[in-house]
């Protein structure tokens, strides 16, 4: 057999990926044609929230990329099943997408790297006032959705990372994070393996890490293991949607 057998899935699944682009291009036509004609019961500062919400993040050439990028927050997930994925390279990690989807899904990291990437040169902003401009290449979250297919009600992509920052019993120590769909399907919204043509390194969230570029930088969730579908966030632990907005932040940390 010498046909791929993770493009073999998706098509039994029904999801080819040459479909799902196409449903994902139709829906961004979709998204911004009901934002520009004002259709529906949408007003005016509604479309202009919206118009703002899909604008691009700035992009920058490779002269800007920043020397050194600081490593924050968890540096090296601390439990015995992420060091044994590390020790191996990452081939047994593999990413789950469930909840409210058609076809849930567990990719590898060799399927995510058959899959279209995006690569994007931003500039990453910490609350903690430092910036840093980095390369990162990756899947864009909207074709991986599209693949699996929207359940009625579908409304957050959470992030369920490998990382505790705190210990805790009943797991809130974790890091977690939440976005909406508006910014899942924001072109510049990638789930990102390389980072500067490199693969990442564990300190900046190997094997995969979330890029959501209109936000800062805590939403850029590192150590990605789960991605769930939700209809809200309100059931996690403090309830706020994120590690850090349990602890006060903001939940939508737009820039
Ligand atoms: N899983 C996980 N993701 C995380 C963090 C973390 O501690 N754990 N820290 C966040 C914060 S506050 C920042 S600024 C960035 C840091 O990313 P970097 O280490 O690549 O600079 O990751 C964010 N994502
Ligand atoms: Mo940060």
């Amino acid at each position: 057999m010498t046909e791929k057998p993770f493009s073999r899935r998706l098509l039994l699944a029904g999801g080819a990926l040459g479909a799902g682009a196409a449903a994902f291009a139709l829906n961004a036509d979709l998204v911004s044609r009901v934002a520009l004609t004002g259709a529906g019961k949408l007003t005016l500062s509604a479309q202009r929230l919206l118009l703002g919400r899909g604008a691009l993040a700035r992009e920058f050439g490779e002269k800007d990329i920043s020397p050194t990028f600081r490593v924050n927050g968890t540096s090296r997930p601390e439990s015995e099943d992420y060091a044994r994925l590390a020790e191996g390279n990452f081939a047994d990690w593999r990413l789950r997408i469930d909840g409210l989807v058609d076809r849930p899904m567990e990719l590898s990291l060799a399927d995510l790297k058959k899959l279209p990437a995006r690569t994007q040169i931003t500039r990453h902003d910490c609350v903690e006032g430092w910036s840093a401009i980095g390369k990162w290449t990756g899947v864009p979250l909207g074709l991986l959705l599209t693949a699996a297919g929207l359940k009625p009600g579908a409304r957050y992509a959470i992030f369920y990372c490998a990382d505790e920052l705190e210990q805790s019993f009943d797991g809130s120590g974790r890091y977690y994070e939440s976005i909406d769909l508006v910014d899942a399907f924001h072109p510049q919204t990638i789930l990102a393996y390389a980072m500067n043509n490199a693969d990442l390194t564990v300190g900046h969230g190997a094997p995969l890490r979330l890029r959501v570029e209109r936000q800062l930088g805590y939403k850029q969730a590192k150590y990605l293991m789960r991605i769930e579908i939700a209809d809200g966030f309100g059931r996690l632990w403090g309830g706020k949607g994120g590690y850090w907005e349990d602890r006060g932040y903001q939940w939508y940390a737009g820039i």
